[in-house]
């Protein structure tokens, strides 16, 4: 059976971005594959956060997971600390990835764009290679992810077939599972970017979790063109694209089909933030469930965290020994 994984970090606010790109696959997938997903809380590290509120994030996005339709007697979802084999094996492909190619991830570029180099965290630097080790420790066949993980996808392929020429047959190599649409959900106010979580204004991004109203009225704001022809083409027009592909999204019809039925922007606008409200609804509602009963979503972690280490450990193990580590007696 195909393995799958991918993660999340308790970092911000989870948006309409994260769900599409991410969440709402990871959901299909659990059914069709042997699926692990984690929240990433060591790469959470890697910027500016309080303790508490990294405690605190961690359980509410694992409730946001299992409100997105995780279910956990089918998938594994566990905490990334919680499985101390992910920072081992990071260790170890450090010592295989070059600061070369480090160097080279637009998003280590970009968030360290504005600042000064000399002062950004080692753990940014290094986050791609413990992101491989996070893929790398499940013998993962597919990552399903957004847009803008395909290079650190890339260099966790790289770092995969380097390691196994140089100490032997040791990892899978994992391919990238990106959606046709919906895989770079734009900025609502400044469609040229993605919605993120740290750089979006409030008015540029859904969050998963806002009332149904602001969600609407956010996206009856969004900003379009100054022409008056509704047509799917994300590179000359991001702002009205973006809006066909969350309709398309929410719907199930495709962003070409959809853009043949509008002649004027205010329709759209109002039809897409309709959809995506209700898109929205029974995430919502699950999650008011979940957030009254943590402690079960504590349990559940608990439970997925023994299943994983079950096959991390195997996996550190193989890949140390390739190494040369000696075994311990
Ligand atoms: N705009 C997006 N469209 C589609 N997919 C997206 N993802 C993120 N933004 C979009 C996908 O969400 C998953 C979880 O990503 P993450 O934990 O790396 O989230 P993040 O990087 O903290 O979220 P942001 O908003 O991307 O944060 P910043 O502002 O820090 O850059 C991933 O699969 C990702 O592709």
């Amino acid at each position: 059976m195909t393995r799958v994984l991918s993660g999340i970090q308790p970092t911000g606010e989870i948006h309409l971005g994260n769900y599409v790109g991410a969440l709402r696959q990871w959901a299909l997938d659990q059914h069709e594959h042997d699926s692990f997903f984690c929240v990433v809380d060591l790469h959470a590290l890697s910027a500016d956060i309080e303790p508490e509120t990294l405690r605190a994030k961690t359980v509410e996005v694992a409730a946001i997971l299992l409100a997105a339709g995780l279910d956990p007697d089918v998938c594994t979802l566990f905490v990334q600390s919680h499985v101390h084999e992910h920072a081992e094996l990071g260790w170890l492909l450090g010592c295989v990835a070059s600061m070369g190619e480090l160097r080279r991830m637009t998003q280590f570029k970009d968030k360290t764009a504005k600042g000064d180099e000399g002062a950004a965290r080692v753990g940014l630097f290094t986050y791609p290679v413990l992101q491989a080790a996070d893929i790398l420790l499940y013998d993962t066949d597919r990552v399903p992810v957004g847009a803008d993980q395909r290079q650190h996808l890339e260099l966790c392929r790289d770092l995969a077939q380097r390691f196994n020429q140089r100490y032997g047959e040791t990892f899978v190599v994992p391919d990238a599972a990106i959606p046709k649409v919906g895989a770079r959900v734009m900025d609502l106010q400044d469609p040229t970017m993605k919605m993120s979580k740290s750089r979006s204004s409030p008015q540029g991004k859904v969050l998963l979790l806002e009332p149904p109203e602001v969600v609407a009225k956010k996206i009856r704001r969004a900003v379009t063109d100054n022409e008056a022809e509704v047509r799917y083409d994300p590179a000359t027009k991001p702002g009205v694209s973006n809006l066909l592909e969350l309709l398309g999204v929410a719907t199930g019809a495709t962003p070409q089909e959809l853009a043949d039925k509008y002649d004027q922007y205010g329709p759209l606008k109002a039809d897409a933030a309709a959809a995506v409200v209700e898109f929205l609804r029974p995430v919502q509602t699950r999650f008011r469930e979940l957030a009254d009963d943590l402690g079960h979503v504590e349990r559940v972690l608990a439970k997925g965290a023994e299943k994983a280490q079950a096959v991390a450990a195997r996996t550190l193990h193989r890949a140390g020994s390739a190494m040369g580590l000696l075994p311990r007696r």
